[in-house]
């Protein structure tokens, strides 16, 4: 209760501040997009997403706060496209954030607003999302989807329906969990399983992006397996915009 209160005056407050980690095509090594982080700095202290967006959901705060880093995310990433730099931004959503009321026209004024194309925007959602009582989330999920955005399935491998939901749900994207990506080259059953997720991904037309991406031998090993782009602490950390602005029109050293 008390870091409910806190949440709510550091939203007051403008506490609350975005970092940016490069998404690069694994061809080409050019940064293709940017997944929007949150970060709180309560004073001088850094609070982890993991420790405030638990409350912030449960109070609800969320809905607040993720509309503030939607429509703050499309104007940086929508600034940076103005430059001519063909960026697209992703975005990690919170059920109670897509069922609350009006999410579909506050993605739109968000995209309007900005000036950034719908295509541009991929929304991530991760599989439990999708599961039990989601018709209203995938209601609006495939609302949003007619506009041009595009959506990710998040953490994906970790949970109970991965098949099932890319029946359900019109995704594009999928992004491998880093629990898979970690074992790559060291793990073979884990080596296996990304293996077998890649060219699940393809023959279903998706792209993959494989996540947590930290050591040499799983970025050459992804490559080889035509696995579409990456992300992890080796390709690039997550950054605060200014970082982004200097990346620009360059390719990473991957
Ligand atoms: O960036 P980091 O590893 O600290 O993120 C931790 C968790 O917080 C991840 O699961 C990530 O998806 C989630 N997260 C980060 N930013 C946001 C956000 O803006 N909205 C939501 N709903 N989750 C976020
Ligand atoms: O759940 P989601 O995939 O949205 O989580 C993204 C989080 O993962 C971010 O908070 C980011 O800081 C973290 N992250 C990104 N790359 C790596 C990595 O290579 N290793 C680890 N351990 N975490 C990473
Ligand atoms: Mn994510
Ligand atoms: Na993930």
């Amino acid at each position: 209760l008390e870091l409910a209160a806190d949440l709510q005056r550091a939203l007051i407050e403008q506490q609350f501040a975005i970092e940016y980690q490069p998404i690069v095509d694994l061809a080409t090594s050019r940064v293709t997009s940017v997944e929007a982080l949150v970060r709180w700095w309560r004073g001088s202290v850094f609070v982890p997403p993991e420790q405030f967006l638990g409350p912030a959901e449960d109070t609800g705060l969320i809905v607040p706060l993720g509309e503030w880093i939607l429509r703050e995310a499309c104007r940086e990433v929508a600034a940076w496209r103005a430059s001519s730099w063909d960026i697209g931004l992703s975005l990690n959503l919170s059920a109670r954030q897509i069922t609350a009321p009006r999410f579909v026209e506050t993605v739109e004024e968000a995209l309007a607003e900005s000036g950034l194309p719908a295509s541009a925007l991929t929304l991530e959602v991760i599989e439990e999302m999708l599961v039990e009582d989601a018709e209203e989330t995938i209601k609006r999920l495939s609302e949003l989807r007619a506009l041009g955005v595009r959506l990710a399935i998040d953490d994906f491998g970790t949970g109970y329906a991965s098949l099932a939901f890319l029946r359900q749900l019109p995704v594009d994207m999928i992004k491998i969990d880093p629990s898979f990506v970690s074992g790559l080259g060291t793990d073979d059953t884990l080596t296996l399983l990304t293996r077998t997720i890649v060219r699940l991904g393809h023959d279903l037309g998706l792209i993959v992006v494989a996540e947590g991406i930290e050591r040499p031998e799983q970025l050459d090993l992804l490559k080889r397996m035509g696995c579409t782009k990456g992300q992890g602490f080796l390709v690039a950390r997550p950054m605060a915009a200014r970082g982004v602005d200097s990346l620009m029109r360059t390719s990473l050293t991957v």
